[in-house]
């Protein structure tokens, strides 16, 4: 009984998707999920794209927490639209459904931007299995998260285009094995694109924000 309640929560939520999907194309957005445990850097990652893509193209976030505006407030400090999802109030999920995304989308004018980011709940296991309506999902990994997880949490790397490697920085500091970080990414998804880069110095960022403007065109 259970299953079949989850089957039909994911099949509706799946038709919603799409139809955002389609939606956020007609109106010219791309729209990217990010996707990370607590604390790897989705929040200091957008900013940073905001800060390298000013002037360029017009960006857009909706904010997924559970509790307060903490990452919200960082955004709008930017000047760009944002609009906060809480799921607290509501039982707390630990996901964000492409309705909810929808309808934040919908408080902003679509046709103002172009690049829509939608920064999910901190946590490897929900957001993976709710298809958000975004173009690309994007999994943030940073170092000192080792590299077996990849393995532990398949789900999210093989629902993810792109995996970011951040906090590279700390490469000198950690016992970590990057190559086998990268390894254990291409062993559940061979097609992930891996980005490696360090939002504190910069570094790599510019293949980041090179791999946004093609998929932008
Ligand atoms: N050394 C280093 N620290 C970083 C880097 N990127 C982010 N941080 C720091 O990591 C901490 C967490 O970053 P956030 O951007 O808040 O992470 P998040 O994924 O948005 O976290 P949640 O929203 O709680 O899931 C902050 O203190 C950042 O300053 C990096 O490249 N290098
Ligand atoms: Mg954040």
């Amino acid at each position: 009984m259970q299953i079949k309640i989850l089957k039909k929560v994911l099949a509706a939520n799946d038709r919603v998707a799409d139809d955002s999907r389609k939606h956020y194309s007609d109106n010219g957005v791309l729209a990217i999920n990010l996707m990370s445990s607590p604390g790897s850097g989705k929040t200091t990652l957008i900013e940073k794209t905001i800060q390298a893509l000013k002037g360029k193209k017009r960006i857009g976030v909706v904010e997924g927490d559970i509790e307060t505006s903490l990452d919200a407030d960082k955004i709008a400090k930017h000047g760009v639209p944002i609009v906060s999802i809480n799921t607290g109030p509501f039982g707390g999920a630990c996901h964000l459904e492409a309705a909810w995304i929808r309808q934040a989308a919908d408080q902003m004018d679509l046709k103002e931007i172009d690049l829509l980011f939608v920064e999910n709940i901190g946590n490897m296991v929900c957001p993976a299995e709710f298809d958000t309506g975004s173009h690309f999902n994007v999994a943030v990994l940073s170092t000192p998260e080792g590299e077996d997880k990849p393995l532990k949490y398949p789900l999210l790397f093989n629902t993810s285009q792109v995996v970011v490697i951040n906090k590279c920085d700390l490469l000198g500091v950690l016992d970590l094995d990057l190559d086998l970080m990268k390894e254990n990414i291409k062993k559940v998804n061979p097609k992930a694109v891996i980005i490696e880069l360090s939002t504190k110095t910069g570094e790599g960022l510019d293949k980041w924000t090179d791999w946004l403007l093609k998929e932008l065109g």
